[in-house]
């Protein structure tokens, strides 16, 4: 059986019944929409349209600029107060903790709307939600929103399938995190035979910056620090200059600092304007990011976790180091940490 057909559990059948039956629907996403959000919200408002069903696409904040190649097709709405329509569903994407929808929460848990989750996020806490169709193993929630097609008999339109190609793409870092799986190839090799072009989504998605792009990137770079025999890597933005790493792609950062050998976590700690540090952690071995953030009242996946934790980074960041410094400890005794000590070259 290949990977992109298997079987569905009785939940996501309950969920696929719903997404059947019901004919009004809010697809809402997460703060600051990622590729995944974006994307996974795009392929399914077309599935559902292709079955007559009325569909409203609203999130938090509107897109960044670089899926301009999606809100020209698709219209991304960004709540800024007033009434939600009238809907049946209101379906979460790519999260499952109601917070994350910021100032939407509110009005859409006052419409008497029935909540679905589509999501491959870790969930922590009660369940809120009528139905589900969760995944916690899917690369991207993009996957997700396939299989969903598939259950509904729904074809994909070369929209659909470059949104199902955005979900991929970014959630996995063009196919080399470690959650690129089997299903990840196949069905982004599916979406390129549906008309995605893949060069020209990674010129749109990673070619596009400002000529200050690589000047801003340095700077952050060079405020890295090192830590536990450079087994892991603190990167700390304060307030001051968060208008610069605004026009920062926070995964580009990680992604550089991850390639250095003796790396095995890479924490990067951004002072907000709320009276908040955003904590950004990405793992190469067993050291759990999810865990760890968790602790912070975060969460994510195994490899890459967030939290947004009160305080300013005098407050947060000697905690948030400690913590990790205790995780790398346990793991070094077990000797799961980095490949070996010879690798590590002292
Ligand atoms: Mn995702």
């Amino acid at each position: 059986m290949s990977a992109s057909s298997r079987p569905l559990d009785s939940d996501q059948l309950a969920a696929v019944e719903l997404l059947r039956s019901a004919r009004r629907f809010v697809l809402c996403g997460h703060m600051r929409p990622d590729g995944d959000c974006i994307g996974a919200q795009a392929a399914l408002a077309r599935v559902l349209e292709s079955r007559g069903k009325d569909v409203w696409v609203i999130n938090p904040d509107p897109p960044e600029g670089r899926f301009a190649y999606l809100s020209r097709e698709v219209t991304y709405r960004a709540w800024t107060g007033g009434e939600l329509p009238v809907h049946d569903v209101a379906v979460m994407l790519d999260f499952c903790e109601p917070q994350r929808l910021g100032a939407l929460e509110a009005p859409l848990f006052a419409a008497g709307s029935k909540k679905l989750v589509v999501d491959h996020h870790v969930h922590a806490g009660t369940a809120f939600w009528d139905a589900a169709f969760v995944d916690v193993r899917a690369a991207a929630t993009g996957l997700l929103v396939r299989r969903i097609a598939r259950a509904l008999d729904a074809p994909l339109d070369r929209v659909a399938a470059e949104g199902v190609f955005t979900s991929i793409v970014t959630d996995t870092g063009w196919f080399k995190y470690s959650n690129t799986d089997a299903e990840t190839l196949a069905v982004a090799a599916e979406m390129v035979e549906l008309g995605v072009e893949p060069n020209r989504l990674y010129d749109a998605l990673y070619q596009q910056r400002s000529r200050e792009h690589p000047v801003h990137v340095g700077r952050l770079l060079a405020r890295t620090d090192y830590l536990a025999d450079a087994r892991l890597a603190v990167v700390a933005w304060p307030q001051a200059e968060v208008v610069e790493s605004d026009l920062v792609d926070t995964d580009e950062v990680l992604d550089i600092l991850r390639s250095v050998r003796s790396v095995e976590v890479v924490i990067f700690l951004r002072e907000l304007k709320t009276g908040h540090v955003k904590a950004s952690v990405r793992s190469k071995t067993e050291f759990d990011a999810q865990a760890l953030c968790r602790q912070f009242g975060g969460g994510g996946h195994r490899k890459a976790a967030g939290a947004t934790i009160a305080g300013n980074l005098d407050t947060v960041r000697p905690r948030v180091q400690a913590a990790a410094l205790e995780v790398l400890g346990a793991l070094g005794a077990l000797g799961l940490g980095a490949p070996s000590a010879a690798g590590r070259g002292g």
